[in-house]
């Protein structure tokens, strides 16, 4: 398999089918193989029947998966890198934040690169919701700042990957918890010298339902994983 695309989906029965047609548009024409695996946590909306209701296309397989004994994003995407078998790996949210648009690139840089991220904070990049771009930007700064690696967007969730290098990584160490994930993927990936690039990326707003992230606990969970990087004695994930 050329391509696998994971989408963790929680309540989303009104985004996934779009994206998932999005995403096919974006890769099938340049002819590449690809697999979508949505990674359901049993949504009451219905999600997983959305996507098992998607018809097939030459090129393109959909694969659904329902968790029902565990649930949270960041174990929902390693969940769907274990069942992958693709040798670029994407992840991204299933709301329309991230463009399918920016996939292609992001895939072809792979041949280059180890890691490709999308990120709001290098040139060309942005973000819709206004008030949020400045928190995240502000708060980006501040993990910078803790954790000395010169990564511009450590929150972002929308990334491309090698398959080998993502596995070269401990993976059950880093996919924890809900976005702080993220802050511990690519700080390891630095530790162990991947060779990473950010691209500009634009987050839009969400199409339909609600959001999951709860800013208190956010901040929280945030701010520990970035210290506990930094303060850590050990050379352990945390
Ligand atoms: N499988 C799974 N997916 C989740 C879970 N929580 C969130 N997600 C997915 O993770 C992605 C990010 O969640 P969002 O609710 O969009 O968070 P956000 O982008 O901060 O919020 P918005 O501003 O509403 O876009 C979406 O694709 C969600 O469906 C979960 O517990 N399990
Ligand atoms: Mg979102």
């Amino acid at each position: 398999m050329d391509i696998s695309v994971i989408l963790p989906t929680y309540c989303e029965r009104d985004n996934i089918e779009n994206l998932i047609s999005a995403i096919e548009t974006s890769l099938l024409p340049l002819g590449r193989e690809i697999e979508i695996l949505a990674v359901d946590d049993n949504s009451p909306d219905g999600t997983a029947e959305a996507v098992r209701a998607h018809p097939a296309r030459p090129g393109g397989q959909v694969r659904s998966f329902v968790r029902t004994q565990e649930r949270g994003l960041a174990t929902a995407i390693r969940y769907g890198i274990q069942q992958s078998s693709g040798d670029k790996i994407v992840v991204m949210d299933t709301d329309f934040n991230h463009s399918p648009s920016n996939i292609p690139q992001m895939v072809e840089l792979l041949d280059e690169y180890d890691l490709v991220i999308g990120s709001r904070f290098v040139t060309g990049g942005g973000m819709e919701d206004r008030k949020r771009y400045t928190f995240s930007l502000v708060y980006n700064w501040f993990i910078q700042l803790v954790l000395r690696h010169g990564i511009r967007d450590s929150l972002s969730g929308f990334f491309a990957v090698r398959r080998q290098a993502l596995f070269s990584l401990d993976l059950d160490g880093i996919f924890r918890g809900y976005g702080e994930y993220f802050i511990r993927l690519t700080y390891n990936a630095c530790r162990r010298k991947l060779k990473i690039v950010e691209v500009p990326v634009f987050y839009t707003l969400r199409q339909h339902g609600f959001s999951k992230s709860r800013f208190g606990s956010m901040l929280r969970d945030y701010t520990l994983t970035a210290l506990t990087l930094r303060f850590r004695k050990s050379d352990k994930i945390e």
